[in-house]
């Protein structure tokens, strides 16, 4: 295996020592390592992945074991040696790593997450203990359960995850691991009840009538055809190529087995897909003539649901069409209309699923839960790895998308902080001098949104606060008067009179990666996200033990005025700004993914589309960065093995004193003494040419060297 160049026919290994940084030399290196199969190219420490889109063979034990415990810069960049960083620092220097994947839908975060897993499951545990073997096992198996329930096919992925995921791996003293835990993030729930044309609903309905046996439809009253179900008919396409649901349905099931899952909790998660496909076919109709009120039209529908879910079927339906308003301490019954009801079955849909989504990650973290008795006992550090949601942009973006681009901002927001502070933090530690850099610190449009009292997320509360009286339109009208003159933000001016413009329903939003147009429509009820108490209640009463553990809140009292709960946004942001401080406390370790196609080709790089990706993942100013103080640095024991060769005063090996004046005399002899600083256990080099003229100098005495050396091997010396 070649060391960091691996010949110019396969472009520079690192960013950081490009001759030249324009866009277009970036560019160029990334094309050409994508043409030549190379994924993989570092900045720095960073590494930036370029999704294949095939198969490919390098993830073997073979590749394990050549990254395994090595520095980064030794073999050809790879992912295994980012992994194995974080994992050496985590073992060796007892510190709290994380792995920070981002890039946006598609690019190969999930799959980079799972890499990185199944390296770290590769390398621990040698001695094979059974209880280690079993956390790993859950740490792996996990994934299948949580992609069926929360990956969907969209029109970008065909595996698209709909949540957020950071998870923390333990490990004790001898760095194997010893537990874990799951943290989820906001799960697009809005796709149970609506999927766009091509996309379908999450896996797990497709996994449930194509991977079921016969007699488990039977038993759940539904049949394989897609076509009859609306809420997982939309998109048009049920069957996806690349996904075999039948084989997936049995995945889930052995893995749910493998975690410890009780069977009858497995069966409860299929009953509550299956309830939510009857649920969707549910229509309403206005009682009579005069009579406006909701019913059911589907009897028979109410019925199944109601036994899947171990309901009465009485209250079901009641909780269906009415709702219970308690105020002044009076209990009233109200009548829902039709498109009352209509919203109410699709936010008791949302709502069980999610829960259901819920359950399943803590029932995940149950089996991976660190014993308390191991924390008393020794050492436990930890390995996060974060794989959420990349930035999106649709022809329609919504309430979604715009929690999932700030959470984007937040992301990028500590990256930048974190790359220029470890920089900074390295200089001072060895003792070097640096000059700062310049870049653009996206935290004006955190604020933005975030802001308590004065953000987008507070002015989106306040119109929630308001039931009924303030419509999506009238928060747009108070976002505009308060950030009209935000450099971020802008919206076209509603002026009263001027028809053409009084239907604009759009903001737009200068995020760092790019414009942004949402619209305002549905904001407030998506953030709202209310659920009726009727149906917390309903669903507390089921027969099923399961179903009642997930709606704890069911349990309180008609009459009782319940507290307000936070908003969607409220909680997201929240969820977020929590997330960013547990990454901030940690030492992060990055991958960058790009995307280099949208027809998922593994031969097509398309520059437009990439050179946007790297813009806005801002990996140019990453390269900056790096450059700006020193390109390259190296312990000295490292630079001395791998140079020694150059001068005749080192090879085979330097005798004069400590490592640091053997790599002295190579940068000296070589006339490199102004481009270095010697730090305390690191040698600084600024420029990258000066690396080059090394690497050049190495290369040309390797084919001797070898010849030499195979010379003394034959005893030809
Ligand atoms: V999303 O934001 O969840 O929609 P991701 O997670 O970034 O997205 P994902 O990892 O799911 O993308 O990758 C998309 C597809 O690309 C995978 O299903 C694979 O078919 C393909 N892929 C990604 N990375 C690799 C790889 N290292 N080797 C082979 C890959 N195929
Ligand atoms: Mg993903």
């Amino acid at each position: 295996m070649a060391g960091i160049q691996e010949g110019p026919e396969y472009g520079i290994g690192d960013f950081v020592l490009l001759e030249s940084l324009t866009m277009s030399d970036f560019m160029h290196n990334l094309k050409l390592r994508f043409e030549k199969g190379k994924l993989y190219t570092y900045i720095g420490e960073v590494v930036v992945s370029v999704n294949p889109y095939r198969p490919v063979n390098i993830y073997g034990k073979d590749i394990v074991q050549a990254y395994q415990g090595r520095e980064i810069y030794e073999n050809p960049p790879h992912i295994f040696a980012l992994a194995d960083a974080a994992y050496k620092s985590m073992k060796r220097r007892s510190r709290d790593t994380c792995i920070v994947i981002s890039g946006e839908s598609g690019s190969g975060k999930t799959e980079a997450s799972k890499i990185v897993m199944r390296y770290i499951a590769a390398v621990t545990n040698i001695s094979g203990q059974k209880e280690i073997e079993r956390v790993k096992n859950v740490l792996i198996q996990s994934n299948c359960i949580l992609e069926a329930f929360g990956n969907a096919k969209t029109n970008r992925n065909d595996n698209s995850s709909r949540f957020g995921k950071y998870m923390d791996i333990n490990f004790d003293f001898k760095g194997d691991p010893i537990g874990g835990h799951i943290n989820n993030y906001l799960l697009e729930k809005s796709r149970v009840v609506m999927q766009q044309k091509g996309e379908r609903n999450f896996h797990s309905f497709y996994q449930l009538l194509y991977g079921s046996p016969d007699s488990k439809l039977v038993e759940l009253s539904i049949t394989r055809d897609v076509k009859r179900y609306h809420y997982i008919n939309q998109g048009g396409e049920p069957k996806v190529g690349s996904i075999d649901d039948k084989h997936d349905y049995r995945a889930v099931m052995d893995a749910m087995k493998a975690i410890g899952f009780a069977f009858k909790h497995a069966e409860t998660l299929w009953k509550i897909v299956a309830a939510i496909l009857h649920l969707g076919n549910v229509e309403f109709e206005e009682k009579g003539i005069d009579d406006h009120d909701a019913k059911v039209k589907q009897q028979f529908e109410l019925k199944t649901i109601a036994g899947l879910l171990s309901l009465d079927e009485f209250e079901l339906e009641r909780a269906l069409c009415h709702r219970t308003v308690a105020a002044a301490g009076e209990v009233m019954d109200k009548q829902l209309t039709v498109p009352q009801a209509e919203y109410a079955k699709d936010a008791f849909a949302k709502a069980i699923y999610e829960r259901m989504f819920t359950w399943i990650v803590s029932r995940i973290n149950q089996a991976i839960e660190i014993k308390s008795d191991v924390i008393k006992h020794g050492r436990n550090t930890v390995i996060g790895v974060l794989d959420i949601y990349g930035f999106e942009i649709f022809d329609n973006n919504s309430f979604e998308q715009f929690c999932i681009n700030y959470c984007n901002e937040k992301l990028q927001q500590l990256f930048i902080e974190l790359v220029l502070k470890q920089e900074q933090e390295e200089y001072m530690k060895e003792g070097i001098e640096w000059e700062h850099v310049e870049y653009f610190n996206n935290k004006v449009i955190c604020d933005l949104v975030e802001e308590p009292h004065r953000g987008i997320i507070a002015t989106l509360d306040e119109a929630c606060l308001n039931v009924g009286k303030v419509t999506d339109k009238m928060f747009l009208e108070a976002m505009n008067q308060k950030y009209g003159d935000h450099k971020h933000y802008t919206s076209r001016k509603l002026k009263t009179g001027d028809k053409s413009l009084e239907y604009d329903i759009n903001f737009k939003i200068k995020h760092y990666a790019g414009d942004v147009k949402y619209s305002v429509v549905n904001f407030i009820d998506k953030n709202k996200d209310t659920l009726f108490q009727d149906f917390k209640r309903l669903l507390y009463n089921s027969d099923n033990e399961l179903l009642k553990i997930m709606w704890p809140e069911g349990a309180q009292a008609v009459t009782k005025v319940t507290k307000r709960p936070l908003t969607a946004g409220t909680n997201f942001r929240n969820s977020i700004i929590a997330l960013v401080e547990i990454l901030a406390s940690k030492e992060p370790y990055y991958v960058r993914c790009v995307k280099p196609n949208e027809e998922k080709s593994p031969v097509l790089f398309d520059d437009e589309r990439v050179q946007h990706q790297v813009m806005y993942l801002g990996l140019l100013e990453n390269v900056r960065v790096r450059r700006a103080g020193f390109a390259y640095r190296m312990e000295y024991k490292r630079f001395l093995q791998r140079y020694k060769m150059i001068s005749q005063f080192t090879w085979p090996n330097f005798r004069g004193g400590p490592d640091r004046d053997g790599v002295r005399v190579i940068i000296d002899e070589q006339g490199f003494r102004n481009d270095v600083q010697y730090g305390r256990t690191k040698v600084f080099i600024r420029s990258p040419k000066t690396i080059f003229e090394l690497e050049g100098a190495r290369a040309r005495l390797i084919p001797g060297l070898v010849i030499f050396l195979q010379k003394l091997w034959r005893g030809g010396l």
